[in-house]
C-alpha cells in the first residue's frame, strides 16, 4: 500500500484544498493529512476561523483523505514520514524546495496551487462585502 501525506492548515475549506488532496491521494492508496493545530497555527502567525477539531472533523469526511493526523510542529514530518511508513510527501508549490530535506526518508512532490483561491482572499472578500 503506497501511502501519502501532506500538511496544512486547511481553514475555510476551498476548493485549491480539494484539488490538492485529490491529487495527492492519486500518488498513492492511502492519505495521511497533518493538519495544523491551533497552538501550531499560531507559531506560523495564523489564526484559523475554525479550530483544530472542526477542521480535522472536516477533513475526515473528504472522501480522498484516510487519515488526519495532528501537526504541532515543524520538525515532526522526518518522524511522520518513519512512524506511518510514508512513501510519498507532497505539498503545493508555494513550499516548492522547502521539504527537499525529506528525499532521505521518502519521494517529495510539490503541486502547482490553484490560481485565484486562498483562504486568506475568502476572509478579505467576506469583510469587503456590504
Ligand atoms: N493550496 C493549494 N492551492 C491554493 C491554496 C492552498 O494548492 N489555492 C495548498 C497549499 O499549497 C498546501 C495546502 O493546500 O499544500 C494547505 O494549504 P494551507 O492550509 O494554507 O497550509 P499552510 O498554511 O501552507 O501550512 O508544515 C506545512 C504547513 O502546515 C503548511
Amino acid at each position: 500500500m503506497k501511502k501519502v501525506i501532506t500538511y496544512g492548515t486547511f481553514d475555510l475549506l476551498h476548493i485549491g484544498h480539494i484539488n490538492l488532496l485529490r491529487r495527492a491521494k492519486a500518488l498513492g492508496d492511502y492519505l495521511i493529512v497533518a493538519v495544523s493545530t491551533d497552538e501550531f497555527n499560531a507559531g506560523k502567525h495564523k489564526e484559523a476561523y475554525h479550530s483544530f477539531e472542526d477542521r480535522k472533523a472536516i477533513l475526515e469526511a473528504i472522501k480522498y483523505v484516510d487519515e488526519v493526523i495532528p501537526e504541532t510542529t515543524w520538525d515532526q514530518k522526518i518522524k511522520d514520514v518513519q512512524d506511518n511508513n510514508v512513501d510519498v510527501f507532497v505539498m503545493g508549490n508555494d513550499w516548492e524546495g522547502k521539504f527537499d530535506f525529506l528525499k532521505d526518508y521518502c519521494e517529495v512532490v510539490y503541486l502547482p496551487r490553484t490560481e485565484g483561491i486562498s483562504t486568506t482572499k475568502i476572509k478579505n472578500d467576506l469583510h469587503l462585502a456590504k
